[in-house]
């Protein structure tokens, strides 16, 4: 890369002259650019190698993630290349980091995209271009994406969670509460009929939903008709015994979105309200499968399996906001998005930051959560946050506090880990719940009482004193890798 120059050379003979000028010389800068109301936004967090200008360091991610090659290109001049191209027009230094502390100086870099970039209803071109090959760039050393604003005008063009918070609770006839669910355990291995058994303890015990897990599609041990059909069964059974509608996450993740959708059109056959998709499957497959989940009138679950992978480190990859964003907007109902109590990473601004983007109509800024724009989120479906991993009744005042109602709250071992059985189990996370529900809206401090309100629960209820004296203990107390680079700052009120 060229040693950045102060001036952009937009126009004229010179700008076209074969050869290599700086990105910012080529127009990818633009400090005094006015936002436009159907502009793409984007923010990243960038490490620029030794001598490259932090400004022409983002002046090259927005080149290269727009419309730029390394070399002059003579056939710009065929575009509206002043139009398509990115402009990275702020870079502030990132808080805490360069000299006088143990991390290399790092920088905040926007970009502006013009909303003609993009395909209508693509999160795959979307994507294509935002984290294409600038994330491999030699000049940047290091490149995370932080946070999107998505205009209204691009919102609109997606269908949005197929199902949504709203018509969900009315499909499974639970208000005021966080649903509960658990992940059948062990991950894999079990055959079909007692995997059917796991489901069942777990459901007529009082959860509302159970869960296949990531891995678990249509291996040896357990065929997935198999695994659908003694699921339904559980379900049938558990809802005739509590009279409450139960359902079970079916993974419909295959090799192909054919057998996907073979998978989840027999799911739906068979009565089941919820199919299940991961990550991995790719973001065109996700949106096929949000299609058929509003056509079908499906609930759609999704597993954030593989994110950590990109979105853990801070200061290479994308931040976890981002696919929040870009999956309420592919159209899934739910979405692994953190416990913050439990055993996989999770700061708790962080994930207040993810529930937000899931939940808001109206995302403000707010730096402290890691919310880099405004968002209108176009009334778009609101997506519903699911809590999972490592969680267990005793922690409940806990994630009630954080986590607040809007949520599905999993707990895998914290139910078939129980000692008196899967049923005690799921008896044990409802009291616990619904004790806490009934405290909070009482008015009581559930944060700081919240212990004692279990501890006079399981009084009462032995299942819930069995799990606490087995778990109350238990806590996953490790530094988060993924933490606020600001702080709220504290207001005084007269
Ligand atoms: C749950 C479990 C799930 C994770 C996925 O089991 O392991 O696969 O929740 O993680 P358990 P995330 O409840 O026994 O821990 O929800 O963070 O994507």
């Amino acid at each position: 890369m060229a040693k950045t120059e102060s001036s952009t050379m937009k126009e004229g003979k010179e700008r076209y002259k074969s050869g290599v000028i700086p990105y910012k010389k080529m127009g990818y800068w633009e400090p005094d650019y006015e936002i436009k109301e159907t502009d793409v936004l984007a923010m990243f967090r960038i490490t620029p190698q030794k001598g490259v200008e932090p400004d022409e360091c983002a002046a090259a991610v927005a080149g290269e993630s727009s419309t730029a090659t390394w070399t002059v290109v003579w056939t710009d001049r065929l575009t509206a290349c002043e139009m398509y191209r990115a402009k990275a027009y702020r870079v502030d230094p990132v808080p805490n980091t360069g000299p006088g502390t143990n991390t290399e100086q790092q920088y905040f870099a926007y970009i502006a995209y013009d909303i003609d970039l993009f395909e209508s209803n693509s999160i795959a071109n979307l994507t294509a271009s935002i984290i294409g090959n600038v994330f491999g760039m030699k000049a940047v050393k290091a490149l995370r994406l932080e946070d999107m604003r998505i205009p209204v005008a691009y919102l609109k063009t997606f269908q949005g969670p197929a199902t949504g918070v709203v018509v969900e609770r009315e499909r499974m006839d639970k208000f005021g509460r966080p649903l509960l669910g658990a992940t059948t355990k062990p991950k894999l291995g079990l055959s079909g009929r007692n995997y059917g058994r796991v489901v069942y303890e777990a459901l007529k015990g009082g959860l509302d939903f159970m869960k296949d897990d990531e891995n678990i599609n249509s291996q040896s041990f357990m065929h997935w008709r198999d695994r659908f059909l003694y699921c339904m069964d559980a379900v049938n059974k558990a809802s005739a015994a509590t009279g409450e509608v139960k359902g079970h996450y079916m993974n419909v993740t295959a090799g192909t979105v054919e057998e996907m959708i073979e998978r989840a059109e027999f799911a739906k056959s068979l009565g089941s309200i919820i199919v299940m998709i991961d990550l991995v499957i790719g973001y065109s497959a996700i949106q096929t499968m949000a299609i058929w989940a509003r056509k079908n009138d499906m609930i759609l679950h999704l597993h954030r399996a593989g994110n950590s992978t990109y979105s853990r480190q801070k200061n290479h990859g994308m931040a976890f906001r981002v696919i929040c964003k870009w999956m309420r907007m592919a159209g899934v109902d739910h979405i692994h998005a953190g416990t913050v109590v439990g055993k996989l990473e999770g700061d708790p601004m962080m994930i207040r930051g993810y529930y937000d983007t899931l939940l808001d109509q109206q995302t403000p800024i707010q730096l402290e959560k890691g919310i880099f724009f405004d968002q209108d989120w176009a009334s778009l479906n609101k997506c519903m946050p699911v809590a999972s991993g490592g969680i267990h009744a005793g922690q409940m005042h806990q994630l009630l506090t954080y986590l607040g109602d809007d949520v599905v709250l999993q707990f895998g071992g914290g139910t078939i880990g129980h000692p008196d059985g899967i049923q005690a189990g799921a008896v044990a996370n409802r009291t616990a719940l619904e004790v806490m529900v009934q405290a909070r809206n009482e008015g009581r401090d559930i944060w700081n009482e919240g212990p004692q309100i279990l501890k006079d629960a399981a009084k009462w209820c032995s299942p819930l004193k069995a799990g606490l004296d087995t778990w109350g203990d238990i806590s996953f107390n490790y530094e988060s890798t993924d933490s606020p680079d600001f702080v709220a700052t504290p207001t005084t009120s007269n």
